[in-house]
């Protein structure tokens, strides 16, 4: 029996963060056994804010390298980067053509990312939504595991294929997302009012899968608390919830077990013993990532076959798309 597939992406526009981690990239090798996985590169995606072109291109790489280092084995899962496969960007186009503007106005990521750059208002931003239903639909995947940030995008997704299924007849699998209640939306360690983005310009907002131990320790002890002086974990303390869901990832202890175990302590050591369960979680990925990224071939090796094999899967689908909608086949 065919398995199921599962599409998801991340975009290389900054070093990945223990948000991206505990998201995504952390579910993603549990998957690989039971569905037939492709894990994207967005790049196409990455340059919707302004990029510095050679550090694009390294933290590509990294994203692939951090992609193996957490478990995505490129023996089982499609691993590949985005702008390889032209499908992503020609189905977007004809995807755009079925799209409402009023949909693409409500966006919660589009409002947000355009009151933090003004200047930088770019069609790209307001349209992003569109790619991310195509780097989906194109592979028919059945399930999508995401943050919660992503389940506006994804509903998206779920709309176009609808509409386009309805218009053109049966074409698109309509994806359900796969997103962790637990733990779905790691806040900035400086604001938990807002989600920890990797291009947030305070660096002490996040903790980065790279990051040395020292500098882990430092973010963590920096971390916005509160005044009430109690590990608890609820709505009225939202710094120290957070923290209390990167402990619970990174222990495998239950919530409940961590808040007994620091009954009447306080923070100080709370935030200590957490800043030590990081630095040990993503001490394997660290050591690994280092490893890869000392050979490019093998890396170059991934991507290329990779793209072949998207550039397969993606191609079905778009020949069928642009036979329904009226193109003449290429001879
Ligand atoms: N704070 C977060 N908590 C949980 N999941 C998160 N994700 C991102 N931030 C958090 C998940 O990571 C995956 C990849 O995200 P992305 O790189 O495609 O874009 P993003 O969601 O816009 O992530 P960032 O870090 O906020 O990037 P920038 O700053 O470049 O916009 C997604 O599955 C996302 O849900």
């Amino acid at each position: 029996m065919e398995k199921k597939k599962v599409f998801s992406g991340i975009q290389p526009s900054g070093a990945l963060t223990i948000g991206n981690y505990i998201g995504a990239l952390k579910n993603f090798a549990s998957l690989q056994d039971e569905y037939d996985c492709f894990y994207c590169i967005v790049d196409l995606h990455a340059i919707t804010v302004p990029q510095i072109p050679k550090d694009l291109r390294k933290r590509s790489l990294d994203v692939l390298a951090l992609y193996i280092a957490s478990g995505i084995n490129p023996e089982k899962s499609t691993l590949f980067i985005q702008s390889h496969v032209p499908a992503h960007s020609e189905l977007s186009w004809v995807l755009s053509t079925i799209t409402y503007m009023g949909q693409l106005n409500r966006m919660t990521q589009y409002k947000e990312k355009t009151k933090k750059s003004e200047e930088n208002l770019n069609a790209g931003l307001f349209t992003y939504p569109i790619l991310m239903a195509s780097d989906i639909l194109l592979y028919q995947a059945d399930f999508v595991p995401v943050g919660d940030d992503q389940k506006q995008h994804l509903e998206l997704a779920r709309d176009l294929a609808d509409r386009f299924n309805n218009r053109y007849s049966e074409t698109f699998k309509v994806p359900e997302g796969l997103i962790n209640k637990f733990g779905a939306r790691i806040m900035s360690l400086q604001n938990p009012e807002t989600k920890m983005s990797k291009s947030d310009d305070d660096e002490n907002a996040y903790i980065l899968l790279l990051d040395d131990s020292d500098t882990i320790r430092r973010k963590i002890k920096r971390a916005v608390t509160d005044s009430e002086g109690v590990v608890a974990y609820r709505d009225e303390q939202p710094g120290l919830k957070n923290l209390l869901n990167i402990y619970s990832v990174f222990s495998n202890e239950d919530v409940e077990s961590i808040v007994r175990k620091y009954d009447g302590i306080g923070y100080g050591m709370f935030k200590e013993d957490l800043a030590e369960v990081v630095v040990e979680g993503l001490k394997p990925i660290r050591e690994k990532y280092y490893q890869l990224t000392s050979s490019k071939d093998y890396l170059e090796d991934v991507y290329k076959k990779g793209a072949e094999k998207a550039s397969y899967f993606s191609g079905k689908t778009l020949r069928k798309v642009y036979k329904k909608v009226g193109f003449i086949q290429r001879a």
